[in-house]
């Protein structure tokens, strides 16, 4: 029975996990795990949580040379596993969406790139919005306004910051396309999924824009890769993987974003579904027919790596923020639990709104923490204020996707968390299933991997075959929201909306 590897480089570590596939029962299992965690086990970087310490908040960069290298440390993990690596039939992965990386004749000509949460391009996205005819014809055709995170609004900086260096530079590849080409060991393109995250494609065609090229920088788009739809098999494993490792010449598919890759490794194959990841990033995402764009321009439109569309809106103070207030009141995950239960539903309106870091939902430009009937040195109201100011945000700002919610799958590391659930359930008015397996965007590689694969020999599975294994929850670990709890948070939520309002 084949194998199937899939790979997630997150901001802040790398992850392999193995499938097992039966093909004649059309079943999967999980066999093997693995996590590097870039700040621990790669410290010779410098990277605090997976990035380069910066002098300017704004600013966020990461050094690719350290997601190449534990690439190849993962590799040497899997051969080491015990498993048969004969059996290993195709591999994928995804990665942080938005960070890209630089390579010119002789290596890397930048070697920290710019990742997700840099927040220093606000200049360049006025100038390449302007281009496009302004936020609403920018959203209409790439499916987002154009946000300082994206790839364009950071390559255009580059160009005019560093012009010498940028014209050395050969192709500016995603950090997921950078990848694959490392397992390629050739120049891999581009899976539309990640691509919709660049503010450089056009979403009706899943191609580059050419007046979105023009307006990010010179000769831009001769440096980029080829854009193809997620499920193409790009070629094989390269011949230093066999040579190193003993790995065989497995089909290697096109790489995508972590957040489209969370939504087949949360089993999201229908409209109307809805995931919640709480990982470095908060995101809420779920499957679009037709694509909506967000008319305040809060959320954005990717193309889905199963078809269609996906819409989705994106909180950088997720874990950071979360272990912000941990670490500030000396907590670990046990203590911060009980906080939640020693403290009601509603917090008595105690709110905080939890910008440690730049903020994409509402734009907040400058880190800055906000408390409103609550006292900084009160530990436990502390925490419930950040997760239920999280939840309510996540809440408010999600509506422009049009989706009733009575159903979440939750995933990413908070999402163990019963507790943190719990008060997304009432938030929500919808009940929590946590994601069966963790890191989804992971699963989603590997599952995207057997999808890509099968397709391929010409023997296509459906999707709901691929992911119902995998991905359909235990009914037990359900949490329901309790309708007292809710009825505070109706209330509460308008509180915090217009707490927000008052601040941006
Ligand atoms: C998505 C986004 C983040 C990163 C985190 O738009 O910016 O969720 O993908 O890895």
């Amino acid at each position: 029975m084949p194998f199937y590897l899939g790979f997630d480089s997150s901001t802040q570590s790398l992850t392999a996990q193995i499938i097992e596939v039966d093909d004649v029962h059309t079943s999967a299992r999980l066999v093997w795990e693995s996590s590097l965690n870039f700040e621990r086990d790669f410290p010779a970087y410098g990277t605090r949580r997976g990035v380069l310490p910066s002098a300017d908040p704004r600013v966020a960069e990461a050094p690719p040379a350290m997601w190449a290298q534990a690439l190849d440390v993962m590799m040497a993990r899997v051969a080491a596993s015990g498993l048969d690596l004969s059996k290993i039939a195709a591999v994928s992965g995804s990665a942080q969406q938005h960070g890209t990386v630089y390579l010119g004749d002789e290596g890397f000509t930048r070697d920290r790139s710019p990742i997700w949460l840099d927040a220093s391009t606000r200049a360049e996205c006025a100038e390449i919005t302007r281009a496009l005819g302004g936020d609403d014809a920018a959203a209409q055709l790439t499916g987002s306004r154009v946000f300082e995170r994206f790839a364009g609004p950071q390559i255009r900086k580059f160009w005019k910051t560093s012009p010498e260096a940028y014209a050395r530079t050969r192709r500016i590849h995603l950090i997921s396309s950078y990848l694959c080409s490392e397992l390629l060991g050739a120049d891999a393109a581009l899976d539309a999924g990640d691509g919709s995250g660049m503010s450089l494609m056009a979403l009706a065609s899943n191609d580059w824009l050419k007046a979105a090229l023009d307006a990010t920088s010179p000769a831009l788009g001769p440096k980029l890769p080829a854009i193809v739809p997620s499920d193409t098999v790009l070629g094989t494993l390269a011949p230093k993987w066999r040579e190193r490792h003993g790995f065989p010449a497995a089909a290697v598919v096109a790489w995508t974003g972590d957040n489209s890759s969370s939504l087949v490794g949360t089993g999201l194959v229908e409209e109307g579904t809805i995931a919640i990841s709480l990982g470095t990033s908060d995101t809420i995402f779920g499957p679009m027919r037709e694509p909506r764009v967000s008319a305040n321009g809060e959320g954005h439109v990717f193309a889905s790596p199963i078809g269609a569309f996906m819409g989705i809106t994106v909180f950088a103070n997720g874990s950071l923020a979360r272990e912000r207030i941990r670490d500030d009141y000396g907590l670990n995950w046990s203590t911060f639990r009980r906080a939640l239960l020693a403290t009601p539903p509603g917090n008595d309106g105690g709110l905080m709104l939890p910008w440690f870091v730049p903020e994409i939902t509402p734009h907040v430009p400058r880190p800055r923490v906000r408390r409103r009937h609550l006292e900084e040195h009160e530990a436990a109201r502390n925490v419930r204020a950040l997760v239920e100011g999280q939840m309510m945000a996540m809440a408010n700002h999600s509506r422009w996707m049009g989706v009733g919610v009575s159903t979440i799958y939750a995933t990413g590391g908070a999402s163990r968390n019963s507790d943190v659930l719990q008060v997304m359930a009432d938030v929500f008015g919808a009940r929590v299933f946590p994601s069966p397996v963790g890191n989804s965007a992971c699963l989603g590689a590997a599952l995207r991997a057997w999808h890509a694969h099968a397709r391929a020999r010409g023997r296509p599975v459906a999707w709901p075959a691929i992911v119902g294994d995998l991905t359909t929850p235990d009914p037990s670990s359900v949490v329901t929201p309790n309708p007292a709890a809710v009825k505070v948070y109706e209330r509460l939520s308008h509180a915090h909306q217009q707490f927000e309002q008052e601040l941006i």
